[in-house]
């Protein structure tokens, strides 16, 4: 069977999901990312803002000096993310084999469609037809007989757009089109393949494998391959994370001990929130200590019963945190917390341990209200004087 790709990805999307939201803002330079006095960076640029320069990843600085009459604003995430999880179901209505690559993308097998749904962009269309509709976004696919060269194609189509590549034609589409197109070639590969004369993906296909070898090394190898059209890699549907884990690194390193009580718990909560937006239950609870000699442990407990509630977390990462400072104290460069053995609660977290269950609506409330306002419009006793001791300490707050 004739092998055919569709690559899918939704267009600027962040920007997207705030134009759907204020119309006001269509056909504007906009920018999500924040303030363009703060220290951020632009997370998703217009495509109006582009023609400014602009792009994802540029601090806010950077891009206000480009463009300072676009509109800067904050982002609202608890919308990207249901807008990601609406964008992920609908492509389930077409196909089991979905591969998603981050929150706004995702590769379909559509191999075997044609007798169902027509000639394969008759596929795309009626999938981006979907999405503006429901959602009220617009995406832009690319069709091709390999991953690497459908991803080529939706970027190629952007913005709003389908761009399919004939059967047996990914090697010859890929030929003319500039390095920096080809995924994998970031700004360094670029620099050194132009340094050798190289400008075209055609023309790295073409060049001695031992000189690809010295040039690039091993990953060289695979860039050939893919800049030759080559690329068997099948659709892998997502594999859910085994562990979660927050960390922070002090700015300066720590002994007294209800400072990383205290930071324990920051970063129990944000466990534990990922957790239930997860809808998973964890068995197991992990510790990570790093001293200020770099000396680092990590301690494992089991929990009394699979939860994804704060409390319980937080109290068996306090009870091996008190354990390990008992054996060894000296001033702690990084705490970390994490918890593994992950089982999916579906939708009932609290069945498992009863004594948790009064628990568990003040947890799903507080959740709510961060999803709504940010993480710090509630704050436990705790973390809230962790501020205060971070300030006396006059190091940087957790990130
Ligand atoms: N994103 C981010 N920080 C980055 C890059 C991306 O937070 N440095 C977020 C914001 C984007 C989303 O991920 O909206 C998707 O990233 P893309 O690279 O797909 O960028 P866009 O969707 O914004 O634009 P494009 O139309 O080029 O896909
Ligand atoms: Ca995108």
């Amino acid at each position: 069977m004739l092998r055919r790709i569709l690559h899918i990805d939704l267009d600027a999307f962040f920007v997207s999901v705030e134009q759907r939201e204020r119309p006001e803002l269509k056909g504007k330079p906009v920018v999500v990312g924040g303030r363009p006095d703060s220290r951020g960076v632009v997370a998703s640029a217009s495509y109006e803002a582009r023609r400014y320069g602009l792009k994802a990843g540029m601090s806010l600085a950077k891009a206000y000096q480009l463009c300072p009459q676009a509109i800067y604003l904050p982002g609202n995430f608890h919308l990207y993310g249901e807008a990601s999880e609406q964008f992920m179901a609908i492509l389930a209505d077409f196909t089991p084999d979905i591969e998603p690559a981050g929150m706004d993308e995702a590769y379909l097998d559509i191999s075997g469609f044609e007798p169902i749904y027509g000639p394969a962009p008759a596929t795309g269309e009626r999938i981006r037809k979907r999405i503006k509709e429901e959602l009220g976004l617009p995406a832009s696919a690319g069709i091709a007989g390999s991953k690497v060269a459908a991803k080529v194609a939706s970027d190629l189509a952007k913005p709003d757009g389908l761009l399919e590549v004939p059967p047996a034609g990914d090697c010859a589409f890929l030929s003319t089109l500039p390095l920096n197109k080809l995924p994998g070639i970031g700004p360094k590969t670029e620099a050194l393949l132009q340094s050798i004369g190289l400008r075209t993906i055609g023309q790295l296909a073409e060049l001695p494998s031992s000189q690809v070898r010295h040039l690039l090394g091993s990953s060289g190898e695979l860039l050939q391959r893919w800049a030759k059209g080559i690329d068997p890699r099948k659709i892998e549907p997502p594999t859910a994370a085994k562990s979660i884990s927050r960390e922070t690194t002090f700015a300066k390193d720590i002994i007294k001990p209800f400072v990383l009580k205290a930071t324990l718990r920051y970063l129990s909560e944000k466990v534990g929130a990922e957790l239930r937006l997860q809808k998973r239950c964890a068995r197991c609870v992990t510790l990570k200590l790093r001293y200020s000699d770099f000396q680092t442990i990590t301690r494992r407990r089991s929990l009394l019963a699979p939860s994804n509630i704060d409390q319980p977390i937080f109290i068996t990462g306090l009870q091996l945190l008190k354990k390990a400072l008992s054996q060894r104290q000296r001033p702690v460069r990084l705490l970390g917390i994490g918890v593994s053995v992950l089982i999916f609660a579906d939708g009932q977290p609290d069945m498992f341990d009863t004594s948790m269950q009064q628990l568990q609506p003040l947890n799903n409330c507080i959740d709510h209200l961060r999803q709504k306002y940010g993480f710090t419009v509630l704050q436990s006793g705790l973390t809230f004087r962790l501020k205060e001791m971070m300030a006396a300490q006059n190091s940087d707050y957790i990130s």
